[in-house]
């Protein structure tokens, strides 16, 4: 026999009377993890680059508690290959927010049971004219759910935003649809206010912060260091042209707030090597620090920041590491932090400094 999710809801309930908790424990196919009745809920990190990613997972992370169901961590999308989430952050800490699953942990050990193949529903907004959802059309989508093993046979076209999470409990139980897979994560660019606060709950797992503060003790020696991230190159210069015409512009609201009415200073986005200089050498002194740590993605503008601060005996660093992420880390743990207000990568750097309660400057913002 064929078992569909509906049968499988049947006999979950059944076993309920039997067994007290809310989950239910099945060591022999589900390798000890829990199958959880109220149901899961993964999604496609199917936007932009790590900082974009980041905001959207946040945004997601909120939804799957806001519809309690467990949260399947979606793969982070790399340039070349995705990657597992738990390679960079810890499981145990999300789950102090919601329940959490691996993507890989859910597929291997639960898929087979809760979500097998023949059952699998594919979620999308709805679109004008019925067109359909083709979950897996084109990249980066395609590639995110073949790194799953993910094929779908039906698909849901729903009309309500995740801003109203009990109708989608209403319309979409966990009995009928054990596994909400949605295309697009149900957030907004950038991370919505509320939901800045939930950085917290991300850590970077133990081998990856190791690598990163191995580099720190190798070049700075227990001092004190400015972290300065610089956005720039012809690509990013080209996506500031417009800065101007906004009042808020990519993850702007970082520095600007929310309510911002005024139009963007084009400085915020890509700023003049006159501002890099000022605010550096206003840091530096400010608070006596002998170290810049410079990330960037493209021109380092190392020799150009040394020169300018020779007087003040400051040494420039700059990594180039094998993964962005590493950058990240080291501009976390800067002692001040100098970013650029309309980069999702400096906001993700700002986010957690702001939980540990470390100041940020941005650049072209006084
Ligand atoms: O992270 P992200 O979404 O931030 O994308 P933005 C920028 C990517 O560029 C990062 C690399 O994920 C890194 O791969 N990158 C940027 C860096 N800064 C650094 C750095 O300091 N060190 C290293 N190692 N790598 C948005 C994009 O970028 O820019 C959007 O996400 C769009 O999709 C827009 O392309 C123009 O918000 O800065």
């Amino acid at each position: 026999m064929k078992i569909t999710p509906t049968i499988f809801w049947l006999l979950t309930c059944i076993l309920d009377n039997v067994v007290a908790n809310e989950t239910i424990h099945n060591d022999n196919s589900t390798k000890g993890l829990e199958l959880d009745k109220k149901g899961y809920i993964i999604f496609c990190l199917c936007m932009g680059r790590f900082g974009n990613q980041a905001d959207h997972f946040l945004g997601g992370m909120k939804f799957a508690k806001s519809i309690d169901r467990t949260l399947i961590l979606p793969p982070w999308r790399g340039q070349y290959q995705d990657v597992p989430f738990t390679d960079w952050f810890r499981i145990e800490d999300i789950s102090e927010f919601n329940r959490a699953v691996s993507a890989e942990d859910f597929m291997t050990n639960l898929a087979p049971i809760i979500w097998p193949p023949g059952n699998r529903t594919g979620f999308c907004k709805y679109r004008l004219h019925g067109a359909p959802c083709d979950m897996k059309k084109g990249n980066p989508s395609e590639r995110f759910w073949n790194g799953l093993g993910v094929n779908f046979d039906s698909e849901v076209k729903f009309s309500f935003s995740h801003h109203y999470p009990e109708e989608w409990k209403k319309e979409y139980p966990p009995d009928k649809y054990p596994v909400i897979a949605l295309k697009t994560a149900p957030a907004d660019f950038p991370i919505e206010e509320s939901n800045v606060p939930l950085q917290k709950y991300m850590k970077w797992t133990y081998n990856i912060e190791q690598e990163a503060q191995a580099y720190i003790d190798r070049h700075f020696g227990g001092k004190k260091f400015v972290g300065l991230h610089l956005r720039n190159g012809n690509g990013w210069k080209q996506a500031c042209e417009h800065t101007s015409d906004y009042v808020r512009f990519m993850a702007s609201p970082q520095c600007t707030g929310y309510n911002n009415t005024e139009l963007l200073n084009p400085s915020l986005c890509y700023p003049s090597e006159e501002e890099i200089l000022r605010l550096t050498k206003k840091i530096v002194l400010e608070f006596d620090i002998k170290i810049v740590f410079v990330a960037t993605n493209q021109f380092p503008m190392q020799k150009i920041i040394s020169d300018h601060l020779k007087n003040e005996k400051v040494q420039v660093y700059h990594m180039d590491p094998r993964i962005p992420q590493l950058d990240l880390i080291v501009l976390e743990k800067a002692d001040h932090f100098i970013g650029n207000c309309v980069s999702s990568f400096s906001a993700f750097v700002a986010r957690a400094r702001l939980m540990q309660g470390k100041p940020t400057s941005y650049l072209g913002y006084s």
